[in-house]
């Protein structure tokens, strides 16, 4: 006899037996230590198919978070789909089983077509046995007369006695209630904690990965300059000139950073050029490496954003790679491209003048992080990342903005992506309650950056007062941001805003015109509200 059993154990069987699944192929996938994660490869398939705006508020929205936000949001669909395939299995068990195993074939299948190896097939393979022995249990379970406990049916039986009108099953109570209830709790949180620890080491894995490692840096040929004392003002909650590369923000359209070996990576600069050339790691270490501060931002920084930081490059200059190639005329750009398939389009001539555009082999005194581009990658000051800084670079091909897009230029953004004077406030915090200080002194505080040209003056007003002149720290090149401060007397107690513009040493004055971030990045004004008591 077959018990039908009723809907909600089965809707609970089948979320239950979805979590199992992602919890057993992220461990298999751990521990295969592949990339073959259903939810990552799901969501990798995702990403090309997301439209722009949503990638680009997703990450405004989830900061660096973005990626472990895409794979919840993938586990916890995929358990919606669960429910529903439980809920079919409430009538017709058979083709329960079947939609479990194809939708868990789904990530294998997605990923092998996208050039995964058979290997990452083998995570979801195991998920699906998991995944289908739970659903199993479960009903059986559910199905159980209540004192008896026995089960009464067997699942992979034939499925046709699930056509006839729904027959009441012994509700499951008591003993057998509680043990349906204990088990779906039990498993839940298995393949839950399995999703989280198979992510976690993911990312130990990855910032292991980032620090072990067998690059031997030469000593730069030419040091980057001493920082002058009056480049750091002291001002408690300014962000410090130079950014902890665990601090360093970061744009991936990749949900896996590539893992490129420094022993079989190779540069190739080809494409309009009279001499091909490709370069080894070995090659490129024994150049002679130039060390230069630049700041790096990302077009899709938000006004007052974080998407900004300034690091410490270590690398050969690009301008030296192509004159040994030798562009010829008509050429225009550099398509870089990288091993995940990201391409950025760099205006020949921004790359051979004089300034400090490197292929860098190491930020802040150390190799490069897997994160940031390890083993190579290029730094452009003057230009957003999203146009330059090709991490994991390989390939640099000399073309022309008339024959070649780059990837993000495909989808929407500008061609060519030069950096905006920009100012943010980081002093006070968004909504504190200040209290002056001596002489009834507020401070307030915060940085400012206009790569390649340089910052002139800083401005601050406080709600529709007179611009006054903030001090500068000491610049350190016109190619790295500088810290501002300024001091206000005189403000009453209750709300005020404070704003902030910077001008360049073009005499651009940052508009307080607010636009949005795509074509090519947001204008506006950083305000912050604050209270004086
Ligand atoms: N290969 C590759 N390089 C890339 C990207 C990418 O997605 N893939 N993102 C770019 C963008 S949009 C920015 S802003 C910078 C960010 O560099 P970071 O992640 O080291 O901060 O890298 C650029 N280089
Ligand atoms: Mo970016």
């Amino acid at each position: 006899m077959v018990n039908t059993p009723r809907t909600w154990p089965s809707v609970i069987a089948g979320i239950v037996a979805t979590l199992i699944y992602f919890g057993t192929a992220e461990l298999i996938a751990r521990s295969l230590a592949a990339a073959s994660a259903p939810a990552l490869l799901i969501g990798q398939a995702l990403i090309p198919l997301l439209p722009t705006v949503l990638i680009k508020s997703a990450i405004a929205v989830f900061g660096t978070h973005d990626k472990l936000a895409l794979v919840i949001t993938i586990v916890a669909g995929g358990a919606g789909l669960g429910a529903i395939i439980g809920w079919i299995g409430v009538r017709r068990r058979g083709l329960a089983l079947v939609l479990l195993i194809g939708f868990g074939l789904l990530p294998a299948v997605v990923g092998f077509s996208s050039g995964a190896e058979l290997l990452a097939t083998v995570p979801s393979l195991g998920g699906i046995a998991a995944g289908t022995v739970v659903f199993a249990v479960l009903l059986r379970f559910a199905d159980a007369p209540a004192r008896s406990g026995t089960p009464s049916a067997d699942i992979s039986a034939d499925d046709s006695s699930d056509q006839g009108p729904r027959r009441q099953s012994s509700t499951p109570t008591g003993p057998g209630r509680r043990a349906f209830f204990g088990l779906a709790t039990g498993l839940s949180a298995v393949g839950i904690a399995a999703v989280a620890a198979g992510q976690s080491a993911a990312t130990l894995a990855r910032s292991a990965a980032g620090t072990v490692t067998k690059l031997v840096l030469p000593r730069p040929a030419t040091s980057a300059p001493e920082i002058p004392a009056g480049a750091a003002l002291d001002v408690p909650g300014l962000t410090p000139l130079v950014t902890e590369t665990s601090d360093f923000y970061r744009i991936d359209t990749a949900l896996f950073p590539p893992s490129v070996d420094a022993e079989t990576w190779t540069l190739r600069v080809h494409g309009l050029v009279e001499d091909e050339v490709t370069i080894t790691m070995a090659e490129l270490l024994d150049l002679p490496l130039q060390e230069h501060y630049v700041t790096l931002a990302c077009v899709s920084n938000e006004v007052g954003g974080d998407l900004v930081g300034n690091a410490k490059w270590l690398g050969y200059p690009i301008r030296e790679l192509l004159s040994r190639a030798k562009p010829t005329a008509g050429a225009d750009m550099v398509l870089s491209g990288s091993d995940d398939g990201f391409t950025a389009s760099t205006p020949l001539e921004v790359l051979t003048d004089d300034r400090a555009a490197l292929l860098a082999v190491a930020m802040n005194g150390h190799a490069l992080p897997r994160d940031h581009g390890y083993p190579a990658r290029l730094v452009v000051p003057g230009l957003y990342g999203y146009v330059s800084a090709t991490k994991w670079v390989t390939d640099l091909e000399v073309t022309t903005f008339a024959d070649k897009e780059a990837y993000w230029t495909t989808r929407g953004w500008s061609t060519h992506g030069p950096v905006l004077a920009a100012s943010r406030i980081d002093v006070p915090r968004p909504g504190a309650t200040v209290t002056p200080k001596s002489s009834d002194r507020i401070v307030t505080a915060g940085m400012a950056w206009a790569q390649h040209t340089g910052i002139e003056k800083v401005q601050v007003r406080i709600d529709n007062g007179d611009w006054a002149e903030a001090e500068l720290s000491e610049e350190l090149t016109a190619d790295t941001w500088r810290q501002w401060r300024c001091e206000h007397t005189g403000l009453s107690t209750g709300t005020h805003t404070v704003s902030v513009r910077a001008i360049d040493l073009d005499g651009n004055v940052q508009t307080s015109e607010r636009r949005p971030a795509i074509p090519s990045a947001a204008t506006g004004l950083h305000e912050r509200q604050f209270t004086v008591e």
